[in-house]
């Protein structure tokens, strides 16, 4: 696959592009990326690539001119990329379009920057608008960088063993179980006895029940605890639920909980009322 992309800041791309699975996938000749800088396509002396905006109000727009003359001169006369403008604007990102994406021959990606690009761009030369999360950047750079470690995963070769990119997909991902190593106790959180026991059947049995609370923390009981109330906290203390994965909890954390709360005991919906802010009190972007 090939991949272009154009930025103001071609050089925050280096040290991502030369590390770890893509540095290897690139090397390997799966994957080819090359970043433009947006200003090699401005013709004044100046190199501007934005104005203020008609209507007035605050803020610069970025122009038009230099993105339709780089989109043009990098889409040449080959395959024609899938043209990608990042931005809050954007249809979410999620793994099926990452999938879909990954079987584009060639992607074309827009990293907008200042507070909004001339709406003439996407009309002529904008086939995807994508935001990778609701939430304002300062620009498209490190959306597009999301994109290409993304869809890079879904190209045959570049994740070491195929069963990974399922094993650690976003739907297994979903019911993944917690996972320990050496050594044995990190700060008074000891790993769970039945990982020490060699049955694996019962290792097998104590995964699949904890990968179901993995889904249930994130996904539903935040909103189960709000909804049905205490009921359903002390449903999840009396054996369900698992340990919350941040690192700064302490073994005392643990023990405030009281006696059922043993590591990987603690319920989920611990971890929801110990945060401020609900997903349901986020402010919500355009779409
Ligand atoms: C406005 C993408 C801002 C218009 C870009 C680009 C967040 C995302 C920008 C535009 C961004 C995101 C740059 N912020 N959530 N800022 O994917 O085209």
């Amino acid at each position: 696959m090939r991949v272009d992309v154009i930025t103001i800041f071609p050089t925050v791309f280096r040290e991502f592009l030369g590390a770890s699975l893509i540095g290897r996938a690139i090397a390997a000749g799966l994957l080819e990326v090359h970043v433009h800088d947006l200003r090699d396509f401005t013709d004044d002396p100046h190199r501007s690539v934005d104005d203020e905006p008609y209507g007035g109000g605050g803020g610069m727009v970025m122009k038009a001119e230099p993105w339709l003359h780089a989109v043009r001169a990098v889409c040449g006369d080959g395959p024609r990329p899938h043209r990608i403008l990042l931005s809050p604007q954007g249809e979410r990102l999620d793994d099926a379009r990452v999938r879909s994406l990954a079987g584009e021959e060639r992607l074309l990606l827009l990293c907008g920057r200042y507070e909004a690009i001339d709406e003439r761009v996407r009309m002529l030369v904008v086939d995807s608008e994508l935001s990778v999360g609701d939430y304002v950047l300062s620009g498209g750079e490190v959306p597009a960088m999301t994109v290409i470690e993304a869809v890079s995963r879904h190209i045959p070769g570049v994740v070491g063993r195929p069963e990974s990119v399922e094993n650690e997909s976003f739907r297994s991902g979903l019911l993944d179980h917690p996972h320990y190593t050496r050594p044995r106790t990190v700060e008074g959180i000891e790993v769970p006895d039945v990982l020490r026991s060699g049955d694996h059947a019962r290792i097998d049995a104590w995964r699949r029940e904890q990968a179901l609370y993995s889904r249930l923390s994130r996904s539903t009981c935040g909103m189960a605890c709000r909804t049905f109330g205490p009921e359903t906290r002390s449903r999840s203390t009396s054996g369900f639920g698992r340990a919350p994965r941040s690192a700064s909890r302490s073994s005392r954390a643990w023990s405030s909980r009281g006696a059922a709360a043993a590591p990987g005991r603690l319920s989920p919906c611990a971890r929801s009322r110990g945060e401020s802010g609900s997903s349901a009190s986020s402010p919500s972007i355009r779409r």
